[in-house]
């Protein structure tokens, strides 16, 4: 299965239309500079959607839920602002294996350390892990509701029973319905949080797009392919590790290795004759020069590492943190 129904990123807000701040200040005095959290479950559509805020595809996307296992920023500057989104992993309502804890911690910290924190949901329903994500947001934060994918809800009434529901659970500061797929709304919404962060000098340079490196994102996206390459045909425990990064103005030569949890796992990644790793390298490959603006030389390993999800020890040792 190939899942390319991912979102352009071609970027909602260019100006997110903070004109001077709260206090009429204007220049570096009313710069606006803050977090903002992008919480939910899994599969919503929250990377896709700081993609879209951001104008760029950073954070990798899948249709399989539980895509995103570590916190992002991205950040979106203006003369005027500097919002830094900050996506995170689906929060999961089953008390799951070490793996799920170390994700949940994650989004709940996330939360906490945010000036805003945006629930996103899906439009098509209210569910009993979405009600779960809105009680833990922490109290007293400014708070959104984020319905979205409304491109695939015909029923706006719905939409109305939904927010609802959402708001007996907690009061939320504003309910932006939105479309990450196609960017409708996504310029309001961007507006709202921008008005809501508070008078602060930037965090990050102008041309900064994210805190994480790049070899982090060549990790990431390598992953993401190979999400979207097996569709249901692997389990979570595969993750993505880079054991050589060399990096010069025009070049990128990376060896990374692919860690499936069995030896039965090994020729699925591999695919017959080695057709499906070749695909998932020369997607990402692809990916990685649009990224880094170079050439890049990837080469993939598959290697079992039995039990590395099994243990939140093991998982620190592999970047989760
Ligand atoms: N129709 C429609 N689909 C969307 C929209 N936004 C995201 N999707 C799709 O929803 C699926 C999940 O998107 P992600 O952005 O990976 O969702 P997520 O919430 O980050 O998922 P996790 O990282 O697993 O928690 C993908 O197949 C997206 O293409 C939207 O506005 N409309
Ligand atoms: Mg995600």
């Amino acid at each position: 299965m190939n899942d390319t129904n991912d979102a352009p990123a071609t970027g909602a807000g260019t100006d997110p239309g903070v004109s001077a701040g709260a206090d009429g200040n204007t220049g570096d005095a009313g710069f606006r500079c803050g977090f903002v959290a992008i919480i939910g479950r899994p599969n919503v559509g929250k990377s896709t959607l700081m993609n879209r805020l951001i104008g760029q595809k950073l954070s990798i996307t899948s249709r399989r839920p539980q895509t995103t296992r570590h916190r992002i920023a991205g950040v979106m500057t203006t003369d005027r602002v500097q919002a830094v989104f900050i996506d995170s992993p689906g929060f999961q309502q089953r008390n799951g294996g070490p793996l799920n804890r170390v994700l949940n911690r994650t989004a709940q910290q996330v939360a906490q350390d945010a000036d805003v924190v945006l629930l996103v949901i899906d439009a098509a329903r209210w569910t009993a892990a979405d009600a779960q994500a809105a009680a833990l947001l922490p109290a007293g934060k400014t708070a959104m509701l984020v319905l979205n994918k409304i491109d695939a809800v015909p029923d706006k009434a719905r939409l109305m029973r939904i927010v609802q529901q959402a708001q007996q659970v907690r009061a939320f500061d504003e309910v932006v319905p939105v479309s990450a797929r196609n960017g409708k709304q996504v310029d309001l919404l961007m507006r709202l949080c921008a008005e809501r962060l508070p008078l602060a000098p930037p965090m990050f340079g102008p041309d900064e797009l994210t805190d994480r490196s790049e070899r982090f994102l060549a990790a990431e996206l390598i992953r993401e392919k190979l999400f979207r390459q097996l569709g249901d045909e692997l389990p979570y425990d595969c993750t993505v590790v880079i054991d050589q990064y060399e990096e010069s103005p025009r070049l990128r030569r990376i060896h990374a290795s692919i860690l499936v949890d069995r030896d039965a796992q090994k020729p699925i990644v591999i695919g017959a004759g080695g057709e499906r790793l070749k695909r998932i390298g020369t997607q990402a490959r692809e990916d990685l020069e649009r990224l880094t603006g170079s050439k890049v030389y990837l080469e993939l390993f598959v290697k079992v590492r039995s039990g590395w999800a099994d243990s939140e020890k093991s998982l620190r040792a592999y970047g989760y943190e």
